[in-house]
């Protein structure tokens, strides 16, 4: 397959289970504060299964930025997330009006913060792939667990942030 025609699949895949997530959003705890380990529901395309061997699925479901800016979702390349293999990510950014953001500057940090640290790696977003698109390379998870993935998203003169929480099984 190519990279193109992957990328292709993998943006479909994300358009499906972003219309997925809002239909099951009401079956699950939709609501900010929740607990942590239901916080950050990570879907596959058979639904809600967080029980799997693996993170249960490769996309994170869109989120608003803490000031409400920007919706940000994500989806893993690497399906399933499996420890100690490194992946990319892609993300997508739109403005709380649906427009996708294109000019987005993002850096990342993140890690586990029950155990006090970072990626094992240094992920960092490589390529603008246009419609609100950004290739995020180098992820890699080490252990299984809670971890988080902050992303700091600059568009113009604007500025927010997002914390995806989610669970390494
Ligand atoms: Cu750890």
């Amino acid at each position: 397959m190519t990279k193109k025609s992957f990328l292709v699949a993998a943006l479909m895949t994300l358009a499906f289970l972003l219309s997925a997530c809002n239909m099951v959003a009401p079956m699950q705890n939709g609501e900010e504060g929740m607990p942590m380990d239901e916080g950050m529901a990570m879907d596959d395309d058979s639904g809600m299964d967080m029980s799997g061997g693996s993170m249960a699925g490769d996309a994170i479901e869109a989120q608003s930025t803490e000031n409400g800016l920007f919706i940000v979702s994500a989806v893993s390349q690497l399906d399933p997330v499996v420890i100690n293999e490194t992946h990319s990510w892609i993300i997508h950014i739109e403005t709380a009006d649906e427009t996708p953001v294109i000019d987005a500057d993002i850096s990342i940090d993140g890690g586990m913060p029950e155990h006090n640290h970072g990626f094992p790696t240094a992920p960092r977003v490589t390529e603008n792939l246009g419609d609100g698109d950004y290739l995020l390379e180098g992820m890699r998870f080490n252990m299984g667990g809670v971890w988080v993935l902050t992303l700091e998203i600059s568009s113009g003169d604007q500025t927010d942030s997002v914390t995806f929480e989610f669970e390494l099984k």
